[in-house]
Protein backbone atom coordinates (compact mmCIF):
# COMPACT_ATOMS: atom_id res chain seq x y z
CA UNK A 1 0.00 0.00 0.00
CA UNK A 2 1.21 3.58 -1.18
CA UNK A 3 0.90 6.57 1.33
CA UNK A 4 0.70 10.24 -0.15
CA UNK A 5 1.76 13.22 1.91
CA UNK A 6 -1.29 13.31 3.49
CA UNK A 7 -0.76 10.26 5.16
CA UNK A 8 -3.85 8.56 3.08
CA UNK A 9 -3.15 5.32 1.54
CA UNK A 10 -4.50 3.98 -1.68
CA UNK A 11 -4.60 0.52 -2.61
CA UNK A 12 -1.78 -0.98 -4.14
CA UNK A 13 -1.27 -3.70 -6.70
CA UNK A 14 -0.85 -6.94 -5.23
CA UNK A 15 2.28 -7.93 -6.58
CA UNK A 16 4.44 -4.43 -5.56
CA UNK A 17 6.63 -5.21 -2.61
CA UNK A 18 6.02 -3.35 0.85
CA UNK A 19 8.96 -0.70 1.10
CA UNK A 20 10.10 -1.56 4.68
CA UNK A 21 13.63 -1.24 5.72
CA UNK A 22 13.58 -2.66 8.98
CA UNK A 23 12.75 -5.48 10.51
CA UNK A 24 10.64 -6.64 13.18
CA UNK A 25 10.58 -9.31 15.75
CA UNK A 26 8.45 -10.22 18.90
CA UNK A 27 7.49 -12.69 21.30
CA UNK A 28 4.51 -14.23 19.51
CA UNK A 29 3.65 -16.25 22.63
CA UNK A 30 2.88 -15.30 26.30
CA UNK A 31 6.01 -14.30 28.69
CA UNK A 32 6.19 -17.26 31.11
CA UNK A 33 7.61 -20.55 31.77
CA UNK A 34 5.96 -22.88 28.68
CA UNK A 35 7.15 -26.11 26.51
CA UNK A 36 8.38 -24.08 23.69
CA UNK A 37 8.07 -20.40 22.61
CA UNK A 38 7.57 -18.72 19.27
CA UNK A 39 10.08 -15.80 18.09
CA UNK A 40 8.75 -14.12 15.02
CA UNK A 41 10.56 -12.08 12.65
CA UNK A 42 9.32 -10.33 9.78
CA UNK A 43 11.72 -8.40 6.87
CA UNK A 44 14.65 -7.95 4.94
CA UNK A 45 17.08 -9.56 7.45
CA UNK A 46 15.46 -12.56 8.18
CA UNK A 47 18.25 -14.23 5.63
CA UNK A 48 20.87 -13.05 7.15
CA UNK A 49 19.73 -13.74 10.98
CA UNK A 50 19.75 -16.64 9.43
CA UNK A 51 22.52 -16.95 8.29
CA UNK A 52 24.88 -15.33 11.07
CA UNK A 53 22.93 -16.82 14.13
CA UNK A 54 21.96 -20.29 12.69
CA UNK A 55 24.80 -21.28 10.21
CA UNK A 56 22.22 -21.48 7.57
CA UNK A 57 23.37 -19.81 3.90
CA UNK A 58 20.69 -21.41 1.91
CA UNK A 59 17.09 -21.72 3.34
CA UNK A 60 14.53 -24.11 1.83
CA UNK A 61 11.01 -22.17 1.92
CA UNK A 62 8.91 -23.87 4.58
CA UNK A 63 11.29 -26.45 5.42
CA UNK A 64 11.72 -27.44 9.16
CA UNK A 65 14.69 -27.00 10.45
CA UNK A 66 16.93 -28.02 13.52
CA UNK A 67 19.90 -26.62 14.98
CA UNK A 68 22.14 -24.36 17.22
CA UNK A 69 21.04 -20.68 17.78
CA UNK A 70 24.95 -19.18 18.15
CA UNK A 71 25.21 -15.19 19.44
CA UNK A 72 27.49 -13.54 16.80
CA UNK A 73 30.78 -14.74 15.99
CA UNK A 74 33.53 -13.23 18.25
CA UNK A 75 35.99 -10.49 16.37
CA UNK A 76 39.22 -12.19 14.45
CA UNK A 77 36.90 -15.65 14.53
CA UNK A 78 34.08 -15.07 11.72
CA UNK A 79 33.08 -18.51 10.91
CA UNK A 80 29.71 -19.15 12.11
CA UNK A 81 30.30 -22.31 14.22
CA UNK A 82 33.00 -20.05 17.12
CA UNK A 83 29.86 -18.36 18.52
CA UNK A 84 28.33 -19.41 21.81
CA UNK A 85 25.30 -21.70 21.51
CA UNK A 86 21.94 -20.31 22.76
CA UNK A 87 19.73 -22.86 22.25
CA UNK A 88 18.98 -25.61 19.97
CA UNK A 89 15.98 -25.28 18.48
CA UNK A 90 13.57 -25.78 15.08
CA UNK A 91 12.93 -22.81 12.76
CA UNK A 92 10.88 -22.03 9.81
CA UNK A 93 11.78 -19.62 7.03
CA UNK A 94 9.10 -18.33 4.97
CA UNK A 95 10.13 -15.91 1.56
CA UNK A 96 8.30 -12.90 1.08
CA UNK A 97 5.18 -12.35 -0.39
CA UNK A 98 4.12 -16.22 0.33
CA UNK A 99 4.44 -15.32 3.93
CA UNK A 100 1.89 -14.05 6.84
CA UNK A 101 3.06 -10.72 6.27
CA UNK A 102 4.27 -10.42 2.81
CA UNK A 103 7.87 -9.74 3.71
CA UNK A 104 10.53 -12.33 4.46
CA UNK A 105 9.68 -14.04 8.14
CA UNK A 106 11.84 -16.03 10.40
CA UNK A 107 10.02 -18.01 12.65
CA UNK A 108 12.48 -19.62 15.61
CA UNK A 109 10.75 -22.30 18.40
CA UNK A 110 13.11 -21.66 21.27
CA UNK A 111 12.10 -23.61 24.89
CA UNK A 112 9.62 -21.51 26.61
CA UNK A 113 12.49 -20.17 29.14
CA UNK A 114 12.28 -16.53 29.59
CA UNK A 115 15.40 -16.15 30.36
CA UNK A 116 16.67 -17.89 27.79
CA UNK A 117 13.99 -16.33 25.09
CA UNK A 118 15.45 -12.76 26.79
CA UNK A 119 19.14 -13.68 25.74
CA UNK A 120 17.62 -14.75 22.05
CA UNK A 121 15.89 -11.49 21.80
CA UNK A 122 18.43 -9.46 22.74
CA UNK A 123 20.64 -10.57 20.21
CA UNK A 124 18.47 -10.90 17.51
CA UNK A 125 18.07 -6.86 18.47
CA UNK A 126 21.44 -6.02 18.63
CA UNK A 127 21.41 -7.00 14.52
CA UNK A 128 21.73 -4.62 12.37
CA UNK A 129 18.00 -3.22 11.22
CA UNK A 130 16.19 -5.44 13.87
CA UNK A 131 13.90 -3.71 15.99
CA UNK A 132 11.05 -4.56 18.55
CA UNK A 133 7.47 -4.15 16.74
CA UNK A 134 4.76 -3.09 18.15
CA UNK A 135 1.24 -3.88 19.39
CA UNK A 136 -0.02 -5.57 16.06
CA UNK A 137 2.56 -4.67 13.48
CA UNK A 138 3.06 -7.72 12.03
CA UNK A 139 -0.90 -8.08 11.27
CA UNK A 140 -0.61 -4.47 10.14
CA UNK A 141 2.39 -5.43 7.56
CA UNK A 142 0.18 -7.95 6.44
CA UNK A 143 -2.65 -5.62 6.09
CA UNK A 144 -0.36 -2.84 4.46
CA UNK A 145 1.33 -6.13 2.20
CA UNK A 146 -2.00 -6.19 0.65
CA UNK A 147 -2.13 -10.21 2.33
CA UNK A 148 -6.03 -8.60 4.27
CA UNK A 149 -7.76 -6.03 4.38
CA UNK A 150 -8.82 -4.18 6.80
CA UNK A 151 -12.11 -5.87 8.28
CA UNK A 152 -9.77 -9.28 7.99
CA UNK A 153 -7.02 -7.15 10.12
CA UNK A 154 -9.27 -6.48 12.79
CA UNK A 155 -10.68 -9.66 12.97
CA UNK A 156 -7.48 -10.94 13.84
CA UNK A 157 -7.18 -9.14 17.12
CA UNK A 158 -10.75 -10.11 17.78
CA UNK A 159 -9.88 -13.94 17.03
CA UNK A 160 -6.59 -13.75 19.15
CA UNK A 161 -9.18 -11.95 21.91
CA UNK A 162 -12.27 -13.00 21.61
CA UNK A 163 -14.35 -14.41 25.13
CA UNK A 164 -17.12 -16.24 23.64
CA UNK A 165 -17.07 -19.27 21.41
CA UNK A 166 -19.34 -17.40 18.96
CA UNK A 167 -17.57 -14.32 18.97
CA UNK A 168 -14.50 -16.71 17.79
CA UNK A 169 -16.38 -17.93 14.94
CA UNK A 170 -17.95 -14.70 13.67
CA UNK A 171 -14.11 -13.18 13.90
CA UNK A 172 -12.76 -16.25 12.25
CA UNK A 173 -15.42 -16.24 9.22
CA UNK A 174 -14.28 -12.48 8.96
CA UNK A 175 -10.60 -13.17 8.99
CA UNK A 176 -11.38 -15.71 6.21
CA UNK A 177 -12.48 -13.23 3.94
CA UNK A 178 -16.67 -13.87 5.08
CA UNK A 179 -17.62 -10.32 4.87
CA UNK A 180 -15.05 -8.96 2.50
CA UNK A 181 -16.65 -10.75 -0.28
CA UNK A 182 -19.89 -9.23 -0.14
CA UNK A 183 -18.86 -5.97 0.71
CA UNK A 184 -16.71 -5.87 -2.40
CA UNK A 185 -19.68 -6.87 -4.76
CA UNK A 186 -21.88 -4.05 -3.29
CA UNK A 187 -18.87 -1.79 -3.41
CA UNK A 188 -18.17 -3.38 -7.27
CA UNK A 189 -21.90 -2.93 -7.92
CA UNK A 190 -21.65 0.78 -6.54
CA UNK A 191 -19.64 1.91 -8.93
CA UNK A 192 -20.59 -0.06 -11.65
CA UNK A 193 -23.98 1.92 -11.24
CA UNK A 194 -21.80 4.91 -10.56
CA UNK A 195 -19.95 4.64 -14.09
CA UNK A 196 -23.19 4.09 -15.85
CA UNK A 197 -24.73 6.87 -14.99
CA UNK A 198 -22.03 8.76 -15.93
CA UNK A 199 -22.01 7.31 -19.33
CA UNK A 200 -25.84 8.30 -19.45
CA UNK A 201 -24.79 12.31 -18.54
CA UNK A 202 -22.85 11.89 -22.10
CA UNK A 203 -25.74 10.38 -23.64
CA UNK A 204 -28.48 12.38 -22.45
CA UNK A 205 -27.05 15.33 -23.72
CA UNK A 206 -27.99 14.12 -27.07
CA UNK A 207 -30.97 12.34 -25.74
CA UNK A 208 -33.95 13.10 -24.09
CA UNK A 209 -34.54 12.62 -19.85
CA UNK A 210 -32.58 9.16 -18.68
CA UNK A 211 -34.58 6.47 -17.35
CA UNK A 212 -34.53 6.70 -13.77
CA UNK A 213 -36.62 4.31 -12.68
CA UNK A 214 -34.49 1.11 -14.02
CA UNK A 215 -31.50 2.12 -11.86
CA UNK A 216 -33.65 2.31 -8.53
CA UNK A 217 -34.00 -1.43 -8.11
CA UNK A 218 -30.62 -1.98 -8.46
CA UNK A 219 -29.83 0.38 -5.41
CA UNK A 220 -32.70 -0.76 -3.81
CA UNK A 221 -30.23 -4.27 -3.77
CA UNK A 222 -27.79 -2.46 -2.41
CA UNK A 223 -29.80 -0.69 0.19
CA UNK A 224 -31.47 -4.09 1.77
CA UNK A 225 -27.75 -5.60 1.99
CA UNK A 226 -26.62 -2.76 3.66
CA UNK A 227 -29.73 -2.84 6.38
CA UNK A 228 -29.25 -6.21 6.74
CA UNK A 229 -25.28 -5.24 7.82
CA UNK A 230 -26.00 -2.93 9.94
CA UNK A 231 -29.02 -4.53 11.84
CA UNK A 232 -26.55 -7.11 12.43
CA UNK A 233 -24.84 -5.29 14.54
CA UNK A 234 -27.03 -4.88 17.57
CA UNK A 235 -26.00 -8.75 17.98
CA UNK A 236 -22.27 -8.31 17.18
CA UNK A 237 -22.16 -5.30 19.59
CA UNK A 238 -22.25 -7.53 22.80
CA UNK A 239 -20.62 -10.53 20.86
CA UNK A 240 -17.03 -9.63 22.27
CA UNK A 241 -17.88 -8.73 25.87
CA UNK A 242 -18.51 -11.37 28.51
CA UNK A 243 -21.64 -11.49 30.45
CA UNK A 244 -21.76 -9.93 33.67
CA UNK A 245 -23.17 -12.88 36.08
CA UNK A 246 -24.63 -10.92 39.44
CA UNK A 247 -24.41 -13.68 42.64
CA UNK A 248 -27.05 -12.00 44.88
CA UNK A 249 -28.62 -12.98 48.78
CA UNK A 250 -28.81 -12.71 52.04
CA UNK A 251 -25.74 -12.66 54.02
CA UNK A 252 -23.88 -15.67 55.01
CA UNK A 253 -26.29 -17.95 52.06
CA UNK A 254 -22.91 -19.37 50.79
CA UNK A 255 -22.42 -16.76 47.57
CA UNK A 256 -18.41 -16.13 47.60
CA UNK A 257 -18.59 -19.74 48.58
CA UNK A 258 -20.25 -20.99 45.45
CA UNK A 259 -17.74 -18.74 43.44
CA UNK A 260 -14.82 -20.36 45.07
CA UNK A 261 -16.15 -24.10 44.72
CA UNK A 262 -17.20 -22.99 40.90
CA UNK A 263 -13.66 -21.64 39.99
CA UNK A 264 -11.74 -24.17 42.30
CA UNK A 265 -9.93 -21.77 43.68
CA UNK A 266 -9.36 -19.85 46.88
CA UNK A 267 -10.38 -16.72 45.40
CA UNK A 268 -12.75 -14.69 48.22
CA UNK A 269 -12.51 -14.68 51.59
CA UNK A 270 -15.20 -17.07 53.63
CA UNK A 271 -16.77 -17.02 57.06
CA UNK A 272 -19.81 -17.83 59.18
CA UNK A 273 -19.82 -14.43 60.37
CA UNK A 274 -23.17 -12.33 58.06
CA UNK A 275 -21.65 -10.00 56.45
CA UNK A 276 -18.35 -10.85 55.04
CA UNK A 277 -18.29 -9.72 51.66
CA UNK A 278 -18.24 -5.67 51.92
CA UNK A 279 -17.23 -4.78 47.92
CA UNK A 280 -18.26 -6.67 45.05
CA UNK A 281 -15.56 -8.49 43.39
CA UNK A 282 -15.26 -10.05 39.91
CA UNK A 283 -14.14 -13.14 39.29
CA UNK A 284 -13.82 -14.95 35.65
CA UNK A 285 -15.33 -17.86 34.77
CA UNK A 286 -14.78 -20.41 32.04
CA UNK A 287 -17.91 -21.95 31.10
CA UNK A 288 -18.27 -24.36 27.86
CA UNK A 289 -19.84 -21.03 25.34
CA UNK A 290 -17.23 -18.45 26.59
CA UNK A 291 -15.95 -16.69 29.92
CA UNK A 292 -18.61 -14.91 32.09
CA UNK A 293 -17.65 -12.62 34.91
CA UNK A 294 -19.28 -13.25 37.91
CA UNK A 295 -19.66 -10.72 40.80
CA UNK A 296 -19.78 -11.55 44.19
CA UNK A 297 -21.91 -9.05 46.26
CA UNK A 298 -22.50 -8.20 49.89
CA UNK A 299 -25.22 -9.86 51.55
CA UNK A 300 -28.98 -8.13 51.51
CA UNK A 301 -31.01 -8.00 54.25
CA UNK A 302 -31.49 -5.49 57.06
CA UNK A 303 -28.14 -3.26 57.55
CA UNK A 304 -26.97 -3.05 60.99
CA UNK A 305 -24.95 -0.47 60.28
CA UNK A 306 -23.83 2.61 58.10
CA UNK A 307 -21.23 0.72 56.68
CA UNK A 308 -23.45 -2.27 55.98
CA UNK A 309 -25.93 0.21 54.29
CA UNK A 310 -23.24 0.94 51.83
CA UNK A 311 -22.25 -2.04 50.90
CA UNK A 312 -25.65 -2.97 49.99
CA UNK A 313 -25.93 0.22 48.01
CA UNK A 314 -23.34 -1.23 45.87
CA UNK A 315 -24.72 -4.94 45.78
CA UNK A 316 -27.88 -2.69 44.22
CA UNK A 317 -26.31 -0.81 41.85
CA UNK A 318 -24.32 -4.37 40.62
CA UNK A 319 -27.97 -6.07 40.43
CA UNK A 320 -28.83 -2.83 38.26
CA UNK A 321 -25.45 -3.64 35.54
CA UNK A 322 -26.23 -7.32 35.75
CA UNK A 323 -26.72 -9.21 32.13
CA UNK A 324 -27.90 -12.21 34.55
CA UNK A 325 -29.01 -12.57 38.08
CA UNK A 326 -28.62 -15.33 40.41
CA UNK A 327 -29.98 -15.74 43.65
CA UNK A 328 -28.71 -17.60 46.55
CA UNK A 329 -30.29 -18.91 49.11
CA UNK A 330 -29.16 -21.25 52.34
CA UNK A 331 -30.99 -24.66 52.33
CA UNK A 332 -30.75 -24.91 55.73
CA UNK A 333 -32.25 -21.84 57.26
CA UNK A 334 -35.73 -20.73 57.15
CA UNK A 335 -36.17 -18.94 53.40
CA UNK A 336 -35.76 -15.19 54.35
CA UNK A 337 -37.72 -12.61 52.45
CA UNK A 338 -36.88 -13.01 49.02
CA UNK A 339 -35.96 -9.81 47.16
CA UNK A 340 -38.35 -8.59 44.45
CA UNK A 341 -36.96 -9.05 41.31
CA UNK A 342 -36.17 -11.45 38.07
CA UNK A 343 -33.44 -14.11 38.78
CA UNK A 344 -32.48 -16.12 35.27
CA UNK A 345 -31.50 -19.08 38.39
CA UNK A 346 -32.17 -19.46 42.17
CA UNK A 347 -29.94 -22.22 44.38
CA UNK A 348 -30.58 -23.73 47.52
CA UNK A 349 -26.54 -23.94 49.01
CA UNK A 350 -24.95 -26.57 51.70
CA UNK A 351 -27.35 -29.28 50.58
CA UNK A 352 -24.65 -31.11 51.83
CA UNK A 353 -26.16 -30.53 55.61
CA UNK A 354 -28.87 -32.44 57.23
CA UNK A 355 -31.88 -29.96 57.52
CA UNK A 356 -31.61 -29.22 54.21
CA UNK A 357 -34.76 -28.82 52.41
CA UNK A 358 -35.11 -28.38 48.84
CA UNK A 359 -37.84 -26.66 46.98
CA UNK A 360 -39.33 -26.45 43.53
CA UNK A 361 -37.43 -23.89 41.35
CA UNK A 362 -34.26 -24.27 42.82
CA UNK A 363 -30.80 -26.16 42.20
CA UNK A 364 -29.67 -27.81 45.18
CA UNK A 365 -25.76 -27.24 45.69
CA UNK A 366 -23.02 -27.78 48.20
CA UNK A 367 -20.80 -25.86 47.77
CA UNK A 368 -18.11 -28.43 50.01
CA UNK A 369 -19.31 -31.38 48.51
CA UNK A 370 -19.53 -29.58 44.40
CA UNK A 371 -22.97 -31.56 44.16
CA UNK A 372 -25.11 -30.05 41.76
CA UNK A 373 -22.39 -27.41 40.52
CA UNK A 374 -22.05 -29.13 37.28
CA UNK A 375 -25.76 -28.86 36.87
CA UNK A 376 -25.54 -25.18 37.55
CA UNK A 377 -22.81 -24.57 35.39
CA UNK A 378 -24.96 -26.35 32.10
CA UNK A 379 -28.05 -23.89 32.98
CA UNK A 380 -26.06 -20.87 33.53
CA UNK A 381 -24.40 -21.83 30.34
CA UNK A 382 -27.36 -22.34 28.27
CA UNK A 383 -29.35 -19.17 29.52
CA UNK A 384 -26.17 -16.57 29.65
CA UNK A 385 -25.72 -17.90 25.97
CA UNK A 386 -28.94 -18.16 24.52
CA UNK A 387 -29.86 -14.95 23.15
CA UNK A 388 -26.11 -14.53 21.80
CA UNK A 389 -25.40 -16.86 19.03
CA UNK A 390 -25.09 -15.38 15.33
CA UNK A 391 -26.29 -18.61 13.80
CA UNK A 392 -24.94 -18.59 10.13
CA UNK A 393 -24.56 -14.90 10.01
CA UNK A 394 -21.64 -12.85 10.10
CA UNK A 395 -21.81 -9.68 11.92
CA UNK A 396 -20.00 -6.84 12.58
CA UNK A 397 -18.46 -6.27 15.46
CA UNK A 398 -17.41 -2.53 16.18
CA UNK A 399 -18.60 0.89 15.86
CA UNK A 400 -16.20 2.19 12.70
CA UNK A 401 -17.95 -0.83 10.41
CA UNK A 402 -20.93 -0.19 11.61
CA UNK A 403 -20.59 3.61 11.17
CA UNK A 404 -19.00 3.27 7.36
CA UNK A 405 -21.91 0.74 6.19
CA UNK A 406 -24.46 3.51 8.27
CA UNK A 407 -22.41 5.83 6.00
CA UNK A 408 -22.59 3.74 2.86
CA UNK A 409 -26.53 3.37 3.62
CA UNK A 410 -27.58 6.84 3.70
CA UNK A 411 -25.78 7.69 0.54
CA UNK A 412 -27.59 5.27 -1.11
CA UNK A 413 -30.48 6.79 0.18
CA UNK A 414 -30.13 10.31 -0.88
CA UNK A 415 -29.23 8.91 -4.39
CA UNK A 416 -32.64 6.92 -4.30
CA UNK A 417 -34.27 10.00 -2.75
CA UNK A 418 -33.11 11.83 -5.26
CA UNK A 419 -33.97 9.86 -8.50
CA UNK A 420 -38.07 10.58 -7.53
CA UNK A 421 -36.47 14.42 -8.30
CA UNK A 422 -35.10 13.44 -11.27
CA UNK A 423 -31.86 15.47 -10.58
CA UNK A 424 -29.00 16.41 -12.47
CA UNK A 425 -27.11 12.71 -12.82
CA UNK A 426 -23.64 13.92 -12.16
CA UNK A 427 -25.45 14.82 -8.44
CA UNK A 428 -26.94 11.03 -8.46
CA UNK A 429 -23.16 9.44 -9.67
CA UNK A 430 -21.57 11.65 -6.89
CA UNK A 431 -23.98 10.40 -4.16
CA UNK A 432 -23.45 6.85 -5.50
CA UNK A 433 -19.68 6.90 -5.61
CA UNK A 434 -19.58 8.42 -1.89
CA UNK A 435 -21.36 5.21 -1.07
CA UNK A 436 -18.91 3.09 -2.64
CA UNK A 437 -16.38 5.69 -0.96
CA UNK A 438 -17.69 4.42 2.84
CA UNK A 439 -17.11 0.87 1.72
CA UNK A 440 -13.82 1.03 0.53
CA UNK A 441 -13.05 3.05 4.16
CA UNK A 442 -14.51 -0.18 5.99
CA UNK A 443 -11.96 -2.60 3.80
CA UNK A 444 -8.96 -0.18 4.23
CA UNK A 445 -8.61 0.90 0.34
CA UNK A 446 -8.72 4.09 2.14
CA UNK A 447 -7.58 4.79 5.16
CA UNK A 448 -5.62 6.91 7.61
CA UNK A 449 -2.48 6.92 9.85
CA UNK A 450 -5.12 7.63 12.75
CA UNK A 451 -7.34 5.31 12.05
CA UNK A 452 -4.59 2.28 11.14
CA UNK A 453 -3.05 3.25 14.64
CA UNK A 454 -6.10 3.44 16.36
CA UNK A 455 -7.04 -0.22 15.07
CA UNK A 456 -3.60 -1.99 15.87
CA UNK A 457 -2.55 -0.52 19.06
CA UNK A 458 -5.25 -2.53 20.82
CA UNK A 459 -3.45 -5.72 19.14
CA UNK A 460 -1.05 -7.49 21.34
CA UNK A 461 2.58 -7.31 20.60
CA UNK A 462 4.05 -10.41 18.35
CA UNK A 463 0.54 -10.40 16.53
N1 LIG B 1 -21.67 -27.14 54.77
C1 LIG B 1 -21.70 -26.11 53.92
N2 LIG B 1 -21.32 -24.89 54.34
C2 LIG B 1 -21.36 -23.88 53.45
C3 LIG B 1 -21.78 -24.06 52.11
N3 LIG B 1 -21.71 -22.86 51.48
C4 LIG B 1 -21.26 -21.98 52.39
N4 LIG B 1 -21.04 -22.57 53.57
C5 LIG B 1 -20.61 -21.92 54.82
O1 LIG B 1 -21.51 -20.85 55.08
C6 LIG B 1 -20.81 -19.74 55.65
C7 LIG B 1 -21.08 -18.49 54.82
O2 LIG B 1 -20.50 -18.64 53.56
P1 LIG B 1 -20.09 -17.41 52.66
O3 LIG B 1 -19.69 -17.96 51.34
O4 LIG B 1 -19.14 -16.52 53.35
O5 LIG B 1 -21.48 -16.69 52.52
P2 LIG B 1 -21.82 -15.31 51.77
O6 LIG B 1 -23.14 -15.48 51.16
O7 LIG B 1 -20.72 -14.94 50.89
O8 LIG B 1 -21.94 -14.32 52.99
P3 LIG B 1 -21.71 -12.73 53.06
O9 LIG B 1 -20.42 -12.41 52.39
O10 LIG B 1 -21.66 -12.47 54.51
O11 LIG B 1 -22.87 -12.10 52.41
C8 LIG B 1 -19.34 -20.13 55.69
O12 LIG B 1 -19.06 -20.61 56.99
C9 LIG B 1 -19.25 -21.26 54.68
O13 LIG B 1 -18.22 -22.18 54.97
C10 LIG B 1 -22.18 -25.39 51.71
O14 LIG B 1 -22.60 -25.63 50.57
N5 LIG B 1 -22.12 -26.35 52.65
MG1 LIG C 1 -19.49 -13.34 50.81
Amino acid sequence: MQRDERGVYASKLQSEEPNYGDTIVALSTPPGTSGLAILRLSGPACRSVAQTHLGRAALELRHVYYGAFRTRPPAGRPEAASGEILDRLNFVFFQGPASSTGEDVLELYPHGNMLLVDRLLKTLLDFPGVRLAGPGEFTRRAFEGGKIDLLQAEAVGQLIHAQTVEALRNAQRIAAGGLSIPLKELRDSLVDLSVRLELDVDFSEEEADPDYASWAPRLEGVRAALIKLAAGFEKGRNLARSPRVVILGAPNAGKSSLINALVEEDRLLVSDIPGTTRDYVEVTLRLPRGLVQLVDTAGLGRPVDGLDELAMERTRRQWEQADVRVWVQDGTAAPGATLEGEFALKLLTKSDLPGFASADGFVAVSNRTRAGLQTFRERLDALVFQDRGVGEDIVLTTERQFRAVEAARERVDAALQGMRGKPAIEILAFEIREAAGHLQELLGEISTDEILGKIFSGFCIGK
